[in-house]
């Protein structure tokens, strides 16, 4: 049987080469296709658990992000297209962070502590906020999505080989059953 609209749109997983394509910005020929869309990724999203999602993670090649860290709480949806970092802090941070993509794989990262992003809203009116904390990890995070790097590109190749192996024998056994 075919997927109705509102089936849970699918995440892909790494290693699916989407997952590394450089997305394309939104144009106003977009529009309708963004209105669908973000609420389709902030459902999945919300699913899955997560607190973050790119469109690259769900196959779109759009530079478009959705965002919740209130999840749990009073929801605060945001929906981000072409976001843009503007500026980043000198001073940095390291958080453990995981991937929707990369289920059950988490690893320390060190990023820029604060971060300026300038984006467009669901009504096209010009947005920027600055962040600290989780919300600077995530915006940087979903953004690298949009270039096709993963948090996994932050890290170690040895570490980074090994956490991409383990998730390999992780879904291999999934699959089996
Ligand atoms: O982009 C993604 O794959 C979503 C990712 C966002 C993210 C998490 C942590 C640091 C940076 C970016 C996730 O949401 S992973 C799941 C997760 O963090 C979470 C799940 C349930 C409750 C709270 C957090
Ligand atoms: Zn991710």
């Amino acid at each position: 049987m075919s997927d109705a609209v509102t089936d849970t749109i699918p995440i892909l997983l790494v290693p699916d080469a989407r997952l590394r394509a450089k997305a394309r910005a939104v144009g106003p020929a977009d529009a309708d296709q963004v209105r669908l869309l973000a609420p389709r990724m902030l459902d999945a999203m919300y699913k899955a658990p997560g607190i973050g999602l790119a469109a690259p993670q769900v196959g779109s090649g759009l530079r478009l992000v959705v965002i919740d860290l209130q999840r749990d709480e009073k929801p605060a949806p945001m929906v981000l297209v072409n976001p843009e970092i503007l500026a980043l802090s000198e001073e940095l941070a390291t958080r453990e962070e995981g991937c929707l993509s990369l289920p059950g794989q988490y690893a320390e990262v060190t990023r820029p502590a604060r971060v300026k992003v300038r984006y467009h809203d669901l009504t096209g009116s010009r947005q920027e906020v600055e962040a600290d904390g989780l919300l600077a990890t995530c915006l940087q995070h979903e953004i690298d999505h949009l270039d096709g790097v993963l948090f996994v590109d932050h890290i170690s190749p040895l570490k980074r080989n090994m956490l991409l192996r383990k998730l390999a024998k992780e879904l291999k056994s999934k699959a089996r059953g």
